[in-house]
């Protein structure tokens, strides 16, 4: 399997650039379907240790449907196949570059939950234009055992988001097990809860959101992803949902643009436009980094053929 790793602000993301299963034809959210229904033992052990490292995201480059499309992605991470990616996609656009397939300027790239575009401004800064993106509930509270009530905002930015605002522990990286325990457990009683998105959709992300004490800095945010690791990147697809909560509360404007900053410290440019179907329209730039290419094997002899189980 050959594969390019890189960067996103900290955030690995693994390019799967041939020796991936044979998702067969369909749409690219059928495809990912049976990625994630068929193919389980595939994703984890790209990604899981010794072969992969903790927090990393897959992408599973395919034919697009659309002739538009520079490429189609399937993004997952150790424990879930993802709608879409924003650290990812700003990995791959980089990505391509290196390989020389893009060059600066537009590109379209589809993702199982729409075309996004990309805008390759030089060899490692891409701005994401993402799906539309909308927040669904306000003000929403779930019980947790542990923790007792937490209220916050369910939103969609390519994958569904529980966000708290303002963070109940200060977002810093000596707190990230505390963050990351807390998080779990919010998004173990959203699904205990039934409180996602409108159609049921289950959240699958946590988000809180805080201040920096860095200049020029609008927030700072932790966000949870499925495998329960963190973010080391802003989050693409959580700026989104955070970006449509900001507009539909009237704290950010349209084309007003703000830095989010990760808990490590890696930051997003972030603004929006008003979206066709009442939702936002999100732009994020940000900057990623290529730090291998290689082969994967996977020998039957391996104990850990499959990554070590967590
Ligand atoms: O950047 O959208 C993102 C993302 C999702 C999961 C990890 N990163």
């Amino acid at each position: 399997m050959h594969v390019i790793d890189s960067h996103t602000g900290g955030m690995p993301t693994r390019v799967i650039l041939e020796g991936g299963p044979d998702l067969g034809s369909g749409s690219l959210a059928e495809r990912a379907k049976r990625l994630a229904t068929e193919h389980e033992r595939f994703y984890k052990s790209v990604l899981l240790e010794p072969r992969g490292q903790p927090g990393m995201v897959g992408a599973l480059l395919v034919e697009p449907v659309s002739a538009e499309c520079k490429a189609g992605v399937i993004y997952f991470d150790a424990d879930a196949v993802l709608g879409m990616c924003g650290h990812g996609t700003i990995g791959l656009g980089v990505t391509l570059a290196h390989l020389g397939q893009i060059e600066v300027g537009a590109h379209r790239i589809e993702t199982p939950v729409g075309e996004v575009k990309i805008d390759l401004l030089d060899a490692n800064t891409v701005q994401v234009t993402n799906i539309e993106s909308r927040r669904v509930h306000h003000s929403v509270t779930v019980e947790t055992a542990e923790y007792g009530p937490v209220t916050g905002d369910v939103a969609y930015g390519g994958n569904w988001f529980f966000i708290v605002e303002p963070s109940p522990i200060p977002i810093a990286p000596e707190n990230i097990r505390p963050l990351t325990d807390m998080a779990i457990a919010i998004r173990e009683a959203c699904i205990a809860q039934e409180v996602g998105g409108e159609n049921g959709e289950p959240v699958d992300h946590v988000i809180f959101q805080g201040t920096s004490p860095n200049a020029g800095i609008h927030s700072r945010n932790f966000v949870l992803c499925p495998d329960d690791d963190y973010d080391r990147s802003p989050c693409g697809t959580g700026s989104s949902a955070r970006l449509a909560c900001l507009a539909a509360s009237r704290r950010l404007s349209a084309g007003e643009e703000i830095v989010q900053e990760s808990i490590i410290g890696s930051s997003y440019r972030l603004s929006y436009q008003p979206g066709q179907g009442g939702g936002i329209v999100p732009q994020l730039t940000g900057q990623a980094h290529v730090m291998a290419e290689g082969k994967l094997f996977f020998a039957q002899n391996d104990p850990f053929q499959f990554g070590i189980a967590r």
